[in-house]
């Protein structure tokens, strides 16, 4: 799968992009994040991007021409499955989303910032708009690794059995049972019995119960 990105900032993606799993990824060569710099498609020698809204009110509006420049260039070059634009009034983001999104080819990724993107790319380009949750942050470029982390994670081949995704809270619509390691007394505080009886039907069904009683308690809304 290929992800390009385009962002004012994208220092800000290196670093969560860049170890653990999906540097991985991206080094076993199943993952291909490309970032861009908005500005190389600026509307002048100043690298402007923005401009004053119309109508009045503070903060600045990213604009047409550089967004459509860059969107055309790269969709010249590749067919994307989905042109995302992550802004907070978009829709919340989820495994179910992240799995049907890690079976693409391609994504272009469109990171937002000021008081967003001029609703004519929104209306004429985006094919998806995601937000992470109902808080506001100060650009997508967070939001945008948040994204391409769980839907990289899923690409098959990316996790092995120890990463296993099939474990995971919400990919069974469970959140996930309790784990424990070495020591099995800590300060008298005991690991569960049944998960050093070695007895593995009893364990599955042990963590099944746990995760289910978990998902109750925490997230009864994950229950129909
Ligand atoms: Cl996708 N962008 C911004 N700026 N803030 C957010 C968000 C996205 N999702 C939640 N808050």
């Amino acid at each position: 799968m290929r992800i390009d990105i385009i962002s004012i900032i994208p220092e800000l993606l290196e670093s969560p992009l860049g170890h653990s799993i999906m540097k991985r990824a991206q080094s076993k060569g199943l993952l291909n994040v490309h970032v861009h710099q908005l500005r190389q498609w600026a509307v002048n020698e100043y690298g402007q991007v923005d401009d004053y809204q119309y109508g009045g009110g503070a903060g600045m509006v990213m604009m047409c021409e550089p967004l459509a420049r860059a969107i055309d260039q790269l969709s010249a070059e590749r067919s994307y499955n989905e042109i995302i634009y992550m802004t907070p009034d978009g829709q919340r983001f989820d495994q179910r989303t992240a799995n049907r999104l890690s079976l693409s080819e391609n994504l272009l990724i469109i990171c937002g910032h000021y008081k967003g993107i001029d609703q004519r790319i929104r209306d004429h380009y985006i094919t998806l708009e995601i937000s992470i949750g109902d808080y506001v942050l100060s650009g997508g470029e967070l939001a945008a690794a948040v994204v391409t982390d769980a839907i990289g994670r899923l690409i098959p081949g990316v996790l092995n059995d120890e990463t296993s995704a099939l474990t995971d809270s919400f990919q069974d619509d469970l959140l996930a049972p309790p784990v424990y390691t070495r020591p099995a007394d800590f300060r008298g505080w005991k690991v569960p019995e049944i998960l050093l009886s070695g007895d593995l039907k009893k364990v599955e069904d042990w963590r099944y119960e746990q995760a289910l009683q978990r998902t109750k308690d925490r997230r009864p809304d994950l229950i129909d």
